[in-house]
Parts: structure tokens; sequence; C-alpha cells
């Protein structure tokens, strides 16, 4: 199929010729002043068809971003293409380095709450992940919590990471056929980050589906992806579906309101050292002022929406690689062997896990478990001294477009974490690799996230053999995982 652009799609005639890029690339940037801009017509565009916009053209077996991957690889030199969507909007997908250049400049562009963050905001309130660059409580929130995520206040939240581990081990030695990968990553994630979170069991290992808690997350997080492919007049045809929405939200309140509650009633010295405690404790440093309560259940939905489906993927997809590659799975079994004892290890020994680190880092390259961010230029602008970009338009960054540049990739599409050892090969552009995102908006949780994934991924190949897989596709869900990934494991011997 061809893109044209969009002053042509507007004929509905389905068959124009490819589209060609407007200029090469390499354009020195500063002759904006004297080239005329081009619009931003001139991005290639998805047809636009009555009621259902480019739907047709998104359909992928693999899900939506796996289409706009496919679509941005075969609009390499544009680098960008533009995307009708049932509800009006138009978003434009940038999947270049040399474009996603300038949209990191953060004196030109910010964050703003587009897609699925219009809706997740219904239940992530003002939290961290959903709140708008100029919300007061966005600052706040930023300031009290960020030192609660440094790589050096991690520690504190090691014991929940090595417990929750620790019932997955148990639940893998137990089995008796194939292991469910993904849902069973997912139980440890949540696990992991309602313990460090607010202290609290979920125990998911010993239940046979999620809590109801978790699955009404998960379906309010679904919705908040389904209510996008909707055009605005339809949703009175699915008032049961936003019942069950309004329902979900409910539960959660109540389940995290009442954590809250429960936690303030008791005497502070029996306070455990969790997230929760740090929020209701520590005044920013800024205003002297405190989280307020309904913020802080805000930010404990965001720890649990934002925390647990992208280190699950991620752990997800790299156990998958590592069964399909003997030979690498060997080098990292050799890396965590050479610890010499078969118990947990430290936080210390885990942070010296160089290539189980590594292949981690490759991992979040070819499979971002956030595969697109928006931003929105602050002032009218220009991409590339070519495109002029007016002031608010949405850019959608797709983050998985740009970690396979053949620009700055050689072999994109090979895993290699060698890509990542120290030296010339890492003198890349910003760009070509943000898998936590870009600037103030960046993730707060990257060190806890890859802490808790080294942990995980560097124990479970050493105490367990990984039955055969087949090659990979994903299943097409948001955060992209691997699709029915059904694993067989055996205690490895020797391994305690
Ligand atoms: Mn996380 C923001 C990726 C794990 C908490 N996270 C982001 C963004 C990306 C991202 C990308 C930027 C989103 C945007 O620009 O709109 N996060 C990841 C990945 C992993 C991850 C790939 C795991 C792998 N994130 C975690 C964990 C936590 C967490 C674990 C919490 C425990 N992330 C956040 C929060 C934000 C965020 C909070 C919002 C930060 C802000 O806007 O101030």
């Amino acid at each position: 199929m061809s893109l044209k652009p969009e002053s042509r799609a507007a004929t509905g005639d389905l068959t124009f010729p490819a589209y060609n890029a407007p200029l090469p690339s390499t354009e020195p940037r500063m002759n904006a002043s004297t080239d005329p801009l081009l619009p931003l017509s001139s991005i290639p565009t998805l047809p636009r068809l009555p009621v259902v916009a480019s739907m047709p053209w998104l359909y992928h077996p693999e899900g939506f971003m796996a289409r706009m991957l496919q679509l941005l690889e075969q609009h390499r030199d544009a680098g960008a293409i533009r995307v009708p969507l049932p509800t009006g909007h138009s978003p434009i997908f940038v999947g270049n380095v040399d474009l996603a250049t300038d949209v990191l400049d953060e004196a030109r562009f910010e964050k703003v709450l587009e897609g699925p963050l219009v809706h997740i905001r219904d239940f992530a309130g003002d939290g961290l992940f959903t709140a708008h660059s100029h919300e007061e409580n966005w600052h706040r929130a930023h300031r009290i919590l960020t030192p609660g995520f440094s790589s050096a206040s991690i520690d504190r939240y090691y014991p929940a990471m090595v417990e929750s581990l620790q019932a997955l081990c148990a639940h893998w030695r137990r089995a008796t056929g194939p292991v469910d990968v993904v849902l069973d990553m997912t139980r440890l994630t949540l696990d992991t980050i309602s313990l460090a979170g607010f202290a609290h069991r979920f125990e998911s290992f010993d239940r046979p589906t999620l809590h109801p808690f978790l699955q009404a997350l998960a379906r309010a997080l679904q919705e908040s992806i389904d209510a996008l492919r909707r055009p605005p007049f339809l949703f009175p045809l699915f008032r049961a579906t936003r019942a069950r929405y309004r329902q979900d939200i409910a539960t959660m309140f109540s389940l995290v309101d009442e954590v809250i509650q429960q936690r303030k009633q008791r005497p502070r010295a029996d306070w455990p050292s969790d997230f929760l405690s740090l929020m209701l404790d520590a005044p920013d440093p800024g205003s002297g002022e405190r989280l307020s309560d309904e913020n802080i259940r805000y930010q404990i939905l965001t720890f649990l929406i934002a925390g647990h489906e992208t280190t699950a993927g991620l752990l997800a997809f790299a156990l998958h690689q590592l069964a399909l590659d003997p030979a690498l799975l060997q080098r990292v079994r050799a890396e965590v062997d050479a610890l010499g004892h078969g118990r947990m290890p430290s936080m210390k020994e885990v942070l010296g896990l160089d290539l189980t680190r590594r292949v981690l880092s490759e991992t979040l390259r070819l499979w971002p478990t956030v595969p697109a961010i928006t931003r929105a230029a602050r002032a009218d602008t220009s991409l590339a001294g070519r495109i002029r970009v007016p002031r608010g338009q949405p850019l959608g960054l797709l983050i998985s477009a740009m970690h396979r540049d053949p620009t700055v990739w050689p072999d994109p599409s090979r895993f290699d974490p060698d890509r990542f050892l120290p030296g010339p090969t890492r003198a890349r552009p910003a760009a070509a690799y943000k898998p936590f995102g870009v600037g103030k908006r960046a993730c707060t949780g990257r060190h806890f996230a890859l802490v808790e994934a080294t942990l995980c991924l560097a124990v479970l190949v050493r105490d367990f053999e990984l039955g055969p897989v087949p090659p990979l596709t994903l299943a097409p869900t948001v955060s992209p995982k691997p699709r029915g990934f059904f694993l067989r494991v055996t205690p490895r011997r020797g391994a305690t």
C-alpha cells in the first residue's frame, strides 16, 4: 500500500503512487529561514474514510504498534507518517533518529496527554505519569518521589524484589507442564511493585488467576485503548462496557484508599519502608507541602500501571530470546554461575552482572515495552529544518522505529547485546535509544525496573533449563508482549 500527501487523500482514491520524500534528510538544518518550510500535509498520510478514518490500514495481527513500525520502516526517508483516527485526531508519528532529535529538544517540545493516556487519567488522575506538564502536582510529586527512586534508594525495595522472585521460582519448581511466561512475569512484577509501593501482598502465585483488583486494573487499561478506536458518537452503544469501566475504577479507588487510611491509623514507628510511607511523610523540598491523600492514591495506581506491564514484557522478551539462542544463554549463565553460589544474589552482585544487563538493554532496543510517547511543540517550529510544525501539534515518537533506524544501528533486527559494550560504538545520537522516554518526563522507575529485571533474569537462567520455543510473534496488546509464550522449565541440576 502506498501513502500520499493528505490533500490527495480527500479524493478517496486509494491507489496513489508511492510517496516521495520531499528533501533528503541531510539538508542542513540552518537553511530553514531560506528554504520554504513544507506544511504538515506533506507528511505521508493514511487514507481517511468516513467514520472509520484510517482504521482499515491500521490492522496488523500483532497490533497497532506493530503496524506503525511497519509503516515507518516503509517510509524511512520521510521519517514520519500521519494517521487520521476515528476520533477526529490526526496524530503524526515520527520514527527516524533525524526527526526525533528535534522532538527530544525540551526547549521546543513537551509531553502532552494523547491516545490512551487521556483515558488512563480517569484512574491515574494527576499522578506523575498522566499529569499535565504544567500541573503543580506534577512538580511537587516529582520533587518528593524522584529521590525515592534513585539508584541509591533502590536497596530499600530490593527485599520486595527477592520475595516475589522466590514465589515465582517455587511456582516454576512445582510446574508439571509448560508455564505461561507472560502471566508469570505479570504476577511477579505486580507483586513486587505492590509490596514495594504499599506493603500489600497480592500473593499472585498462590492463585490460579489475578486478584480481582488486578483484573479490574487490566480491564480498565484495555478499555483505555479500546476507547480510542471508537468514534465518540458510538459510545452510547457501549453502555455496559462503560459501566464496567466505572465500576472497575471504583474498585481500584476503594482498595487503595483503604490501604492509605489503614497506614495513617498505625503508629508511625510501625510504618514499613515503602513508597506509601515516603509519600505520607516527606514534605516537598520546594514548597514544604505534602501530597494530598487523593494524589497519593493516584501515585499508587500510577506505579502499578507504569511499573508492571513494562517490566513484565521486558522479562518475557528477554527469556524468549535466551530460549531461542543457546549460545547466548550459556554466556549469561556463565556470568551468573561465576557468582559462585546458588543463593539469591545481593543487590551489589546484581549491579555487577554486566552481560545480563546488556541483554536487557538490547531487549528494550528491539521490543521497547513503551513503544511510543507523545510530545507537542511549545511554539511554531520545524522538524529537521524542513517541515513546519504548528504550536500544539501532537507528535508521537515511535521509539521502536527509532531503535531500528539503520543509519545508527547496523543490521538493526539482529539481537546483539554487545552493541551496549562501552567504547566507540556507544557514540550514538541521543535519539537512537530512548526506552525510558525523554527529559524531565522520563521514567521515574528505570533503576527500579532494571534492578528487578536483572535480578530475575539472572536467577531464572541460573536455576532453570529453558525448553525450546517457536519464533517470536507479538500479542496485539498496547505494551507489546510475546504471544502464546509457553515455556517448559525444569530445575537445573546442581542448582539449589
Ligand atoms: Mn516507566 C514514565 C518506560 C518501568 C514509573 N516510563 C515512563 C516513560 C517511559 C517509561 C517511556 C515516559 C512516558 C511518556 O513520556 O509519556 N518504564 C518504562 C519501561 C519500564 C518502566 C520501559 C520497564 C522496563 N516505570 C517503570 C517502573 C515504574 C515506572 C517499574 C515505577 C515503579 N514511568 C514511571 C513513572 C513515569 C514513567 C512514574 C512518569 C514520569 C513523569 O512523567 O514524571
